[in-house]
C-alpha cells in the first residue's frame, strides 16, 4: 500500500467496461438492477436518463429546461432526485417513468448527491457536505472534508457506500473516500490511466460513481468518456 500525507492511496483493476455515450456529459450515476442513471449537464442538453448497463442503450431520457444545468442525482425510495447546478432548485421524478412529483429548494449550488437512507447527502463544490432530511430538505447537519493538513474542496459526484462517502474531486482523477461523520478522507483511489491517451483526447474529467449492492460491483465514468469501467479498487 502506497501512503501519501498518511493517507493510503488505493488503485485498480479494471474488471469490465461498458459503452457511454461519448456526448453525455456526466454529472450524476447510479445503478440499479442492471441499468445505470445518469444526469447530464450543460445549459440547453442537461438531461436525466435511464441507460442499459450491458449494450449503453438509454432506456427513457428526459430533457430539462435549457435554463437547467444538471447537477447530481440519487435514487431515494423510488424516486430520483436530481441537483441543478446553480438555480438552487432539484427536481423529484418517479424513477419508473421520470413524471415531475415535486421539486425541492436549497441555498448553496448543487454539484453531487448521494444518500444513506436517512439523509440526502450533498456536495456543493466547497468542501462541505451537507446531509439534508429528505422530507423537508432542510440541512440537519454537515461535515467538512479535509486531510490531515487542509480542506479538500471541489467535492462532486457522491456514491454512499459500505458507510463511507465516495466522492469524485471536479478536474482530478482521485475519487476520496470520507468518513461520514468527521468528514476526514480514509483513503485516495487514484484512476489515472483508466482512459487511454487517446480516448482521453476528447473526454472531459472523471465524473460519475456508481455501486451495485447486491453483487459487490463499483462502476466509474467521466464527462464524454466513451466507456463505463467496473473496476476492483485494490
Ligand atoms: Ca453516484
Amino acid at each position: 500500500m502506497v501512503y501519501f500525507k498518511n493517507i493510503p492511496i488505493y488503485s485498480y483493476d479494471i474488471i469490465n467496461t461498458y459503452p457511454h455515450d461519448v456526448s453525455s456529459f456526466t454529472q450524476g450515476l447510479v445503478y440499479e438492477c442492471g441499468y445505470l442513471y445518469e444526469s447530464t449537464g450543460k445549459y440547453n442538453e442537461s438531461t436525466l436518463r435511464k441507460v442499459e448497463l450491458q449494450t449503453g442503450e438509454i432506456l427513457k431520457l428526459h430533457k430539462l429546461h435549457e435554463n437547467y444545468f444538471g447537477e447530481g442525482i440519487t435514487l431515494y425510495h423510488d424516486k430520483i432526485f436530481q441537483l441543478t447546478w446553480k438555480s438552487k432548485v432539484g427536481f423529484i421524478y418517479d424513477k419508473d417513468n421520470f413524471n415531475l412529483i415535486n421539486k425541492f429548494y436549497y441555498n448553496t449550488e448543487g454539484w453531487g448527491i448521494t444518500n444513506n437512507d436517512e439523509h440526502l447527502i450533498m456536495s456543493d463544490g466547497t468542501d462541505e457536505i451537507l446531509f439534508l432530511n429528505p422530507k423537508n430538505f432542510k440541512k440537519v447537519y454537515s461535515i467538512k472534508v479535509h486531510d490531515e493538513f487542509k480542506p479538500i474542496t471541489r467535492l462532486n459526484e457522491l456514491e454512499f457506500i459500505k458507510g463511507e462517502i465516495y466522492a469524485n474531486i471536479w478536474k482530478s482523477d482521485k475519487i476520496a473516500r470520507i468518513c461520514p461523520y468527521s468528514g476526514k478522507i480514509t483513503g485516495w483511489i487514484d484512476l489515472k490511466g483508466l482512459l487511454s491517451p487517446k480516448e482521453y483526447k476528447n473526454a472531459g474529467t472523471m465524473n460519475g460513481i456508481a455501486y451495485d449492492s447486491e453483487n459487490n460491483r463499483f462502476f466509474v465514468t467521466g464527462k464524454m468518456w466513451p466507456k463505463v469501467f467496473e473496476i476492483k479498487i485494490i
